[in-house]
């Protein structure tokens, strides 16, 4: 018999892989179950033996869904858009769906794994914030470049893709450790244009069931 079962997300509101999944469920209209994960309580609930049996790699996001448990946000965003192709999230061109896979990878591999929570605990409390934002900095500098040639109203072209659901999340982490967005024109007109679109909003960090009521906005 198919896999009838809503799909369940492991998520932490703050959590930067966790949202860009959370915009992808919600562009695609999906209904699903979330169990929050929080990273810092308990010495960091991804810890717990249940979780690890769920992802061995300790992190959010997690998504069990068609009977498979799958980690790796980028991972789980090409499975939906396997398996649930509409909205389409990589464009049918293949130059363009190039783009859109380096500008997510140049995120999602180039930046926010060195700003991570496991990357700053091993950096120490009093180098976090300068090591973060030079991690940041130096990634968002060579975006702001490739996006000269890449984008229009979004990363790639005027539909909003996969490589945004990199981004705006992204710019949030950059917001957090207190980057200077003013080198970064182009990042920041495209992170306003996303932050105005229902899907971003209704994912946003500030509004998920486990946001503290001092960040709920
Ligand atoms: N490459 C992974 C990275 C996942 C990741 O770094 N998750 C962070 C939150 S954004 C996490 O769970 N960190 C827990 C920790 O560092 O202990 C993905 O894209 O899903």
């Amino acid at each position: 018999m198919a896999e009838s079962r809503k799909p369940i997300l492991y998520s932490y509101f703050r959590s930067s892989c966790s949202w860009r999944v959370r915009i992808a469920l919600a562009l695609k209209n999906m209904d699903y179950e979330m169990i929050t994960i929080n990273l810092t309580k308990d010495g960091g609930q991804q810890f717990s033996e249940e979780f690890q049996a769920l992802n061995p790699m300790k992190q959010v996001p997690a998504l069990k869904i068609d009977g498979i448990t799958i980690g790796q946000s980028l991972a789980i965003i090409e499975y939906l858009e396997e398996t649930r192709p509409t909205p389409r999230l990589l464009p049918q061109d293949p130059k363009k769906r190039a783009h859109v896979r380096m500008i997510s990878h140049l995120l999602a591999s180039g930046i926010q794994p060195l700003q991570n929570l496991s990357v700053l605990k091993q950096v120490g409390q009093e180098n976090q914030l300068t090591w973060a934002q030079q991690a940041i900095s130096s990634g968002f500098n060579a975006l702001e470049q490739i996006l000269q040639s890449t984008a229009g109203t979004y990363c790639v072209g005027d539909e909003v893709s996969m490589a945004d659901l990199c981004l705006a999340p992204q710019v949030a982490n950059a917001d957090r450790f207190k980057v200077d967005l003013t080198p970064y024109p182009t990042i920041s007109r495209i992170n306003k244009s996303l932050l105005a679109l229902e899907a971003f909003q209704v994912s946003h960090p500030c509004r998920q069931p486990d946001t503290p009521p001092e960040l709920r906005a």
